[in-house]
């Protein structure tokens, strides 16, 4: 596969769509919200993105700035007792965002959590 790189050289790790739904902001609990994102993953980043029919046109609008995560100090695990949904897990940040992020096709879940973990775990704990 081609190497893609963004603006700041940094290499996409993986991207695709899966549900997420923010939980926390600041610590602060937040209602829940599930709705379907596009996620990019660098070394030590995810931005998610709108859901949108033209995702490139709607993203690009002058102004628009993805939800960004900084994975540094990040925690992941599976978290089955937040969520109705099967295949959940958490990401929750240093900053105390908690963000949880699911779908119902089992391998692409799995594949997007070890990339997670794996990014996490090359990363600096602070
Ligand atoms: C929530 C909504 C979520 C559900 C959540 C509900 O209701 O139905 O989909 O989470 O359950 O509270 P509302 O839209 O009125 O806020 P799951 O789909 O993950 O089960 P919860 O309160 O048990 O988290």
């Amino acid at each position: 596969a081609d190497i893609i790189s963004t603006p700041d050289h940094t290499v996409v790790e993986k991207e695709g769509y899966l549900l997420k739904a923010k939980i926390a902001d600041g610590g602060k609990k937040l209602r829940k919200n599930w709705s379907t994102s596009w996620i990019v993953l660098t070394s030590r980043k995810m931005e998610f993105y709108k859901e949108s029919k033209q995702p490139a046109l709607a993203n690009l609008k002058p102004g628009y700035k993805p939800e960004c995560v900084d994975l540094c100090g990040a925690h992941i695990e599976w978290t089955p007792e937040k969520s109705s949904r099967k295949n959940v897990f958490q990401i929750t940040t240093m900053s105390g965002n908690e963000f949880l992020l699911q779908s119902d096709i089992d391998f692409l879940i799995l594949d997007w959590f070890h990339a997670i973990k794996n990014a996490i775990d090359r990363l600096p704990k602070e």
